[in-house]
This record gives C-alpha cells, structure tokens and sequence, in this order.
C-alpha cells in the first residue's frame, strides 16, 4: 500500500473514530437512566425535534418522517402496565415532568389547549391506536370504485403535535388511491408555530395532496369549513377536527353508502383520546340527539334501530351528529345549502346541519365500522373575538329557521335569547322553501320520538336505562407504602375513612391495618379498603388527599413506576416527602428527579 493511501485510511479511522465517539456521548447524555424514557425526546427538549428515521409498516406513502412513536410502554419499568387492550404504545408514564422545561410545556398546553400537550409532543406525529371495531368489520368487503374523498380540517391554535398526528393519521392509514387531498384551514391562528414552522413542515415533509389556505381573519369553524370546502376537489368532502386520529380502513365505511345514495350523510363512531394522558380507548356506539337548551348529547341507540342481517355492525339512523367529524357528497353539501354562513366561530352548526338534512330530504348514518379519535377537552381554550356567545347567537338562528313553533321550547328555557337580534335570516329561509322542505314537526314525529315536549301537550315516555353494571377493578398488590428514605410509612393524617384528610408519613405499624394500601387495575390507591389517594388536578401546588373512588382515573391515578417513584398521572409529577427530619412527615408532589426523598415502596 502506498503512503498516500496509508496516510488516508489513518485519517480515515481517525474521523470515524471521533464521529462515534460523539455519537455515542450524545446517546448516553440523552438516555440517562433515570430519565426513564429511551424513545421520547425529553433532554433535547425540541418539543418538535424529528425522531431517527424508521421506516413505518403503513407509510403507504413513503414520506419523509416527523417524529414517529417510539415504544416506551416497555422501558419504563414500571411494575405493572397499561393493560395491552387499551394503548400498545403508551403509558400513564408518558406525561412525566422531568425537569422545569417539561412542567412549561405541559403548563402551557393546559393553558392554551386544555390537553397534555407534553405527551402528545413526546407521542409524536405518528402512532398505532387500538383497533376499536367490532371484531366482525374486519370481515366486511367495500365495492370497487368508491368516490374520492377531500379531508377539510379547520384548525384555529391548535396543538402542532396534534395537528402533526391528525394530518399523518389520515396519510397513514388511508387507502392512498381513495385520497383526493387534504385541505387545511388556517382561522387565522396567532401561535407561532403556526405560522412558518407549519409551511416549512408541509413543504418539506408532506405530499403534495396537502394543501394550507390561511384565512385573512378569524371566521370560526363554521365559515372555515365552507371556505375548505370550496378548495377541495374530490367527490366527497370528510370535515374532521384538528385533533383526530383516524382508525384502521377508516374510510371506505364511510363512503360505501355515499356511494350508494348521495344524500346519505355518514358520521364515524367517535372514540375518545382522553385530554389528560392521550390514550385512545372505544366509545360505546351511541347516537346523536339534542335537548331543548338546543345542545347536542348523546343517546342511547333504540333497539329498533339496531339488529337485522348485519347486526351491531350495520350503520344506524341518528337524529343528530356532533359535528366535527361526517362525511357527505360534494355536491349535495353546496346544493343543501353548506352551512349557514351567518354564524360565528362555534356552536349550533351541528344541529342545524342536522335538521336540515333529515327535513329536506336527505339521512343521517352512524357508521359503526368507521372510527375515528378525538381529543374530548374539559373546556374550550379559546373564545370568540369581542367575547360573545356565539353558540346563542347561532342557535337562535336555527332555531328561527328550522324549529316552527317548537322554537318556544328553546325560548321556555332562555327567555333572555326572545328578544335578541340574530341578523338576517331571510337566505336561509328561502333556501328551505327552495328545498321543499319538511317541518320539525315531522322531523320530531319521524326522526326523533323520542324528544320530550314540555307544556299541556306533552306525552309521557318510558325513561331510558343505560346499564352500566359496576365493575370492582382486580387488586393487584397490597400492603405498606414505605419511603425509602425514613422508612416511613404513608398514612392518613387522622382517619383513613375522612374525606379530603391528608396522607403523611408517620412510624410504621405493623399491627395497625389503617396503613395497608391497595393498588388496583385502575391504578388507584385505597387506603384500608375506604378512600383513595387523589390529587387535585387543578391545584398542583396542593398536597394529595383521601378522597372518595370516583372509578375515572386522572386525579386518582398512580404509577409505581421505576426508580421507586410514586407517579401521579393527572399533574405529571411525582410524591415526595417534604422534610424527612420533620415528624409532621408531609407529602406533597414535586418534579420527578428521583431523589430519596421520592423514593416510595409498595411492601407486601
Ligand atoms: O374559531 C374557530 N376556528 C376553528 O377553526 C374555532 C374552532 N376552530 C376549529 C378547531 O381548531 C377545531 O379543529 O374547529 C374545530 C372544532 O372546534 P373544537 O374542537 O373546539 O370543537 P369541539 O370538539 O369542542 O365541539 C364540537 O362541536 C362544535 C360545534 O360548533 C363543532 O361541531 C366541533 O367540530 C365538534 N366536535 C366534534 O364533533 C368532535 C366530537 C365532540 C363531541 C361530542
Ligand atoms: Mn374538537
């Protein structure tokens, strides 16, 4: 070998050598042990920072990658899992607060989401979800040549994580042949992230199918759709919210019965991501209905719609949709009307779209084998510009337009709304009357029976009971909570049967049974078989507290995870002891840094 060549393999090792040398002290700076997570970027701390390429089984379209999943449930280490039925990737852990940067994002994701927005930036743009069907959908065939469909999302201030996840569950896991496009609408959000950063990413890493159209102001959802609406050029038009997954062959239910008859209106069976920790878990099949408040609730499914050759999985009629997520022909969406584009920013649109679809000809169908997530928040986190109440406002225009007489109903709750201006209302009224359209009357007669009427014509109706039998969830361990610092053991400060008493360390006993906890499937802890361990999800700064088992999580969740840390799922942090040379021995949640003073173990 020549020395030329000699001197260029050196050089050769020599850069090689030094590249793994650093690569390798970036990975063990990024993956310290009691970090706990191996596959969610937590150090780096770009909330949006790209995870390693990895190809994905579905990427039908083989695009450039966002952050994907990683598989944390298994890396935890925690003693017992997230049951394999309700998320394969995702643990109660995810939403752990490591260090003050974490507590930021997820303080002000609350603030301006109302989700975790720390986990679903740890989750990533792309996930697995349960498949929620019914076990008999998969074995449904779909015709040859369904029409195309146009995804519309309007989105104002949403999550960029959960746009992200919206966006790549659709590309994920659709049919790439049955996807015209998806249009996005910008109402003129104000976050930064929204703004260059959004157009980067779709250039960069998205396929030309999706397209961006920025509203010039604020126009609220309802204007925003019909303004996605007008971009899109496939046969179907498919509105989902900015904060959806879609489920496995999603799709083709949907646009089956469109097919079919174009003045079929098809809505998925919603699923629910819990807003606090992101789990995807099924939704019972319900239908849609409304009160006389005009708000839209859930009702149970009459027998009599149910049943016949397909059973649970047939589609069924619903009186009503919840709005955000249907599917309906192009065509027969601009010639029944759109949407009434006098309302503003939120509310209403959903019962009047409903209305007049059953009254003016067409049907409304829950569609069981189509599931779709979505995002249920405890509060919306935005309001409407001059703060008005546009869910009055346009309410009272349905109801004017739509309701006959029945608008009294509405008014008998709401007197203060009888005299207040609603705009001009006079399209509308013509397009009923151009569409030769049924009165609500008939639509209550036909369509929903089962409405209550009020007054001296009222007809009694057999209430509906939901059978919601309990269910005691398993105890999986059960025994002494010692901290491993004092070995102390946690216990009420008084009673273990007072409500809101406070939990403190005290002098183990081994003869005193009011210091046994149980740990159940739910991931509850119940203090001597009475009251259980909560944690007030809105004051973080409070200390935890015996509170009566309400049976859904969030405030009563706990992970005994690694490291001996006692996690709360709902606020993200972990139980230490406030003082270990204090008798007092209070408890009190802190940021996860695995300090002995947080280090706790369930003693058999
Ligand atoms: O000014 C706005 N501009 C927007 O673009 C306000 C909102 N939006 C976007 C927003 O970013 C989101 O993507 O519009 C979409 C819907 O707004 P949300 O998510 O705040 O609404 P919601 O989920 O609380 O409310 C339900 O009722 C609304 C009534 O106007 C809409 O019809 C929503 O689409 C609807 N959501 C669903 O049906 C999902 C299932 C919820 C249930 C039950
Ligand atoms: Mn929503």
């Amino acid at each position: 070998m020549g020395s030329a060549a000699l001197r260029c393999f050196c050089c050769g090792c020599l850069f090689t050598s030094v590249t793994w040398t650093l690569l390798l002290f970036i990975y063990f700076n990024f993956s310290e042990e009691s970090q706990g997570f191996r596959h969610v970027p937590i150090k780096g701390h770009e909330p949006y920072k790209p995870f390693p390429k990895k190809v994905h089984p579905r990427d039908s379209a083989g695009l450039p990658d966002g952050p994907r999943s990683g598989n944390v449930g298994n890396s935890l280490g925690n003693h017992v899992g997230v049951p394999a039925e309700t998320n394969a990737d995702l643990s109660p852990e995810m939403g752990m607060i490591f260090n003050e940067r974490d507590q930021d994002v997820r303080d002000v994701g609350y603030q301006k989401h109302a989700f975790n927005m720390l986990i679903s930036n740890r989750l990533g743009y792309h996930r697995e979800v349960p498949d929620t069907r019914d076990p008999k959908c998969a074995k449904k065939t779909y015709p040859a040549g369904l029409p195309l469909a146009s995804i519309v999302i309007c989105f104002y201030n949403e999550a960029f994580s959960a746009l992200m996840r919206t966006v790549h569950s659709v590309l994920d896991r659709t049919a790439p042949h049955l996807l015209q496009e998806i249009v996005l609408v910008d109402d003129n959000s104000e976050l930064d992230d929204l703004k260059k950063r959004l157009d980067d990413y779709i250039q960069e890493n998205l396929p030309k199918k999706v397209t961006l159209v920025r509203n010039k102001q604020r126009e609220g959802l309802i204007r925003g759709r019909m303004i996605g609406a007008s971009h899109a050029t496939g046969e179907v038009l498919v509105f989902l919210d900015s904060h959806c997954e879609v489920n496995e062959m999603w799709l083709q239910p949907l646009l089956a019965p469109i097919k079919d008859n174009r003045k079929t209106v098809v809505c998925p069976v919603i699923d629910i991501i819990s807003a606090d920790t992101l789990i995807y878990t099924s939704s019972p099949v319900v239908r849609g209905g409304f009160n006389w408040g005009l708000h839209f609730k859930w009702d149970p499914v009459p027998l009599s719609e149910l049943g016949g050759p397909e059973g649970s999985t047939a589609p069924f009629r619903s009186p009503t949709m919840a709005g955000g997520l249907f599917a309906m022909d192009r065509e027969y969406f601009n010639t029944l009307g759109q949407y009434d584009g006098g309302m503003d920013i939120w509310g209403g649109e959903n019962l009047e779209i409903s209305f007049r679809i059953w009254m003016c000809g067409g049907s409304l169908l829950i569609i069981p084998c189509s599931r779709v997530g979505h995002i249920f928040r405890k509060r919306r986190p935005y309001g409407s510009p001059g703060g008005h109440d546009t869910m009055a406002h346009n309410s009272l225009r349905l109801a004017h337009v739509w309701m006959d007489e029945y608008k009294e109903q509405y008014f008998a709750l709401r007197p203060e709304l009888r005299n207040r201006n609603y705009g001009d209302i006079n399209e509308r009224l013509s397009l009923r009357n151009r569409l030769n359209c049924k009165s609500f009357k008939w639509y209550l007669d036909n369509i929903y029976p089962e409405m209550q009427i009020s007054g001296p014509n009222a007809k009694a109706q057999p209430p509906v009971f939901v059978n919601r039998g309990p269910k005691r969830p398993k105890i999986l361990q059960r025994g002494r909570l010692i901290n491993l610092q004092t070995n102390r053991c946690l216990s009420a400060q008084s009673h273990p049967s007072h409500k809101g008493g406070l939990v403190v360390a005290k002098e183990c006993d081994f003869n005193d049974s009011d210091q046994i906890w149980s740990y159940n499937e739910e991931h509850e802890l119940i203090l001597s078989n009475l009251l259980c361990l909560d944690m007030s999800e809105t004051r973080s700064s409070d200390p935890p507290r015996l509170m009566k088992c309400h049976g859904s999580g969030g405030s009563q969740q706990w992970v005994l995870g690694k490291n001996n840390r006692l996690y709360q799922v709902s606020v993200g942090q972990c139980m230490k002891l406030v003082d270990p040379l204090s008798h007092k021995g209070y408890v009190s949640m802190a940021i996860c840094d695995g300090s002995p003073s947080q280090q706790w173990h369930l003693d058999n």
